[in-house]
């Protein structure tokens, strides 16, 4: 892409800002103005140091638009205004002289000031530019009015984090099309999955009132590119397409549309049968079609920008077109053939069999690569970016690269159904960006996940949303950083997870080089600790039942065998681990030959998959010189003293941060070490009943007897 900061580009940007911003940090003493709750999110425009606010002043005194006006643009300005009265200590006049700051659309005249290079800017939607003019100037420009709304969010960010204006020109454009929150918001305000307090929808208010804190929900959304929500759960009921719901869903997108967000319905696809009083759900059937396209026309009528529908179908008892023996394909297209040029049909390939005579892990791959090439060109095929569920560490799912003919768009979890809920602190961007990392998957064998979901119109990354209505949003502050990082990694896949953590935190927190070294190491380091204490090596799908908190390794007796945990381990006496070598499921098959090998391969010591793909003897020695066992003990402890380190690390910080964040953050962390020890005693206990092997020395035995972890059980935990 031209004008595209490559990762290397944007850390020795970040290096210069940070030496910078450390600089200024010295000067600035005050305090907040405001109680800092979490609510602004990254989004907190304070005073800046007198230096650095001398040159935005200079840079951008007033305000001039050279664009039709537009919601959109009314809505760059407005949030302009908004911080630069804060930063200039008096309002952003809106002039017309165009030598101050300015926002440019490029058919307009101001086009004829701009750089030649801004001339030839990227015609992807939502491109923009930022220059500085000779005469002191700065304007953002793009070719639409979302781009003037991005390049505004983009330059606020940069003054934020007080990088050198210097640093200006910047050029960004969007890699991905569809940049989607997916929410997973009930009916009745509940959160499938969800730790931040109840549905920010207000389904019974709407569409008479409209919480204004959905334009601040658009506005963060906006600052980091999401331009797509599935407001409902897609385990939702055929009402939200009723007359009634529809009208509720204009008021969200009426209220979302300025900062160029487009609504899409989960879509229940039996509605014809519930709501439509039809005898069937067949998509071959005549009367089912012509359903769904009255259905999408009514939806059109009212939200002209209406994304298209998001489907589960035929999983875990939702019902879909296998219901009367026709293929995903088919129920998909006739989804999409309702919805035509307007939009498109995203369907899940979130799919198992309810009678699983094939392992869990490979049947989505055998239920839609055969498919390949069926889809219609508005259907995008969703795949989680796992085979099993959102674990804390999985291998990639194998459809990617396996359905060259067919656009696939890749889930993300952004809520922390399986990494400790909004409690733990995790962040999730090097679990993103392990994922579009992983290369391998072409048939050139250099094809990463990243480079299957970049590019045209239908391109699509889409995150579990974590937001809920507390006053912070997610639940935690640090909660916060995974909504953002998911944004800026959908809008570029090539951004780093530590980059985005330092942005992040600057914006969050101050600006202040050291405390954002501290800061992003600390986050850095999060996941892989949380992997450690719950499922490390390899192991997954340990968590107890239904509420997914806490661990119960031992449970075998739920309805079906591959919703138990001991399904996934395999343990007994002898050994541990899932052979999905081609002596076992052969699961490993269904990859191409080079990453097949990589995943299977036992020589890097940190054997991220070890158990995943192999099921070990107790005793086989490892490359790291341990048996198994001892292995599996020291990476217990490793994530519970990974959890101190970080509760160690987080309170050296106390006085650098905000009284009520630090405190908030500090609670949270003293029950992470609670719950970090609890599950590895737990785990440490059930294995070791099967093990019968002595704890390696050093290694203290469990707080409680196996019975205690066994017993525990928690009726009230969230998420259900
Ligand atoms: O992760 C699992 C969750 C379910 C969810 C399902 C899915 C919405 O436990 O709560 O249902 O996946 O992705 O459809």
């Amino acid at each position: 892409m031209p004008n595209a900061l490559g990762r290397d580009e944007i850390s020795a940007a970040r290096v210069i800002g940070a030496i910078w911003a450390g600089a200024l940090a010295v000067l600035s003493c005050a305090g907040p103005a405001h109680a800092e709750d979490g609510y602004e999110l990254w989004l907190r425009y304070r005073p800046l140091p007198s230096s650095y606010a001398e040159g935005v002043a200079a840079a951008a005194p007033d305000l001039t638009i050279d664009a039709p006006r537009s919601a959109t643009v009314d809505a760059a300005a407005t949030e302009l205004r908004r911080a630069f009265a804060v930063w200039l200590d008096r309002p952003l006049a809106i002039a017309h002289a165009g030598a101050g700051l300015s926002l440019c659309r490029v058919d307009r005249p101001c086009a004829e000031k701009l750089p030649p290079a801004a001339k030839q800017a990227s015609a992807f939607p939502g491109a923009f530019r930022i220059d500085r003019l000779d005469g002191g100037g700065m304007v953002i420009s793009a070719r639409d009015d979302i781009g003037l709304l991005y390049g505004s969010f983009a330059l606020l960010r940069h003054i934020q984090q007080q990088a050198p204006l210097d640093a200006i020109p910047q050029a960004d454009t969007p890699r991905v099309a569809i940049r989607m929150l997916d929410h997973w918001d009930n009916l009745d305000g509940s959160v499938e999955r969800g730790y931040a307090g109840r549905s920010i929808f207000q389904w019974w208010r709407l569409p008479g009132y409209v919480d204004p804190r959905l334009t601040d929900y658009a506005r963060a959304n906006a600052s980091i590119g999401i331009n797509a929500v599935a407001v409902n759960n897609v385990n939702a009921p055929a009402t939200f397409l009723t007359p009634r719901f529809i009208a509720k869903t204009r008021a969200i997108a009426d209220t979302l549309r300025p900062y160029g967000i487009r609504v899409f319905l989960s879509a229940r696809f039996s509605a014809p049968r519930d709501l439509g009083g039809l005898a069937t759900a067949d998509p071959l059937d005549r009367g089912v079609q012509r359903w769904w396209r009255a259905k999408a026309d009514e939806i059109y009528a009212a939200i002209p920008d209406f994304g298209g529908f998001l489907v589960k179908a035929n999983s875990e008892g939702q019902p879909g077109p296998q219901d009367y023996g026709r293929t995903h394909a088919e129920g998909a297209n006739m989804l999409a053939r309702a919805i035509g040029k307007r939009g498109v049909v995203i369907w899940r390939a979130f799919v198992y069999d309810p009678d699983p005579a094939v392992e869990r892990t490979m049947q989505a791959y055998n239920a839609f690569q055969p498919l390949d090439g069926q889809f219609d060109s508005n259907v995008i095929v969703q795949v989680k970016n796992g085979p099993l569920d959102f674990q804390p560490r999985e291998p990639v799912s194998p459809l990617f690269g396996a359905m060259s003919k067919t656009q696939l768009g890749l889930e993300l979890q952004i809520t922390k159904e399986y990494l400790g809920f909004s409690t733990h602190l995790a962040y999730l961007a090097p679990l993103f960006e392990e994922a579009l990392d992983t290369g391998g998957l072409g048939r050139d064998g250099r094809t990463t996940l990243a480079d299957i979901v970049v590019g045209g119109p239908t391109s699509l990354i889409a995150g579990v949303a974590n937001i809920g209505a507390d006053r912070n949003w997610t639940g935690s502050h640090f909660d916060q950083a995974n909504w953002y990082a998911f944004g800026r990694l959908a809008w570029n896949p090539a951004l780093s997870s530590d980059a985005i953590a330092r942005e992040w935190a600057a914006q969050t927190f101050a600006p202040d080089a050291a405390l954002i070294d501290a800061v992003a190491a600390l986050m850095m380091t999060s996941r892989q600790t949380v992997v450690d204490y719950m499922t490390p090596l390899g192991l997954a799908h340990l968590m107890g039942s239904d509420h997914h908190h806490g661990p119960a390794p031992w449970v075998d007796d739920l309805g079906r065998p591959d919703w138990n945990p001991v399904y996934y381990h395999r343990a007994d006496a002898d050994g541990i681990g899932f052979d999905r070598t081609a002596s076992g499921s052969n699961a490993l098959g269904q990859y191409p030959a080079g990453l097949a090998k990589r995943y299977a391969d036992e020589s890097d010591p940190a054997l991220p998959f070890l158990l995943w793909f192999h099921h070990k003897r107790w005793d086989d020695r490892l490359v790291t010189g341990r048996t198994v066992w001892d292995e599996l003990v020291m990476r217990y402890d490793r994530g519970v003293a990974g959890v101190d380190g970080l509760a160690a690390r987080w309170g050296s910080l106390r006085g650098r941060i905000d009284a009520p964040r630090h405190a908030e953050v500090a609670a949270l962390l003293k029950v992470q070490q609670a719950e970090a020890r609890w599950w590895r005693d737990a785990s440490i206990a059930y294995f070791q009943s099967l093990s019968r092997r002595p704890l390696p020395a050093g290694h203290a035995a469990p707080a409680h007897p196996l019975s205690w972890y066994r017993d525990q059980s928690f009726p009230e935990a969230p998420g259900r």
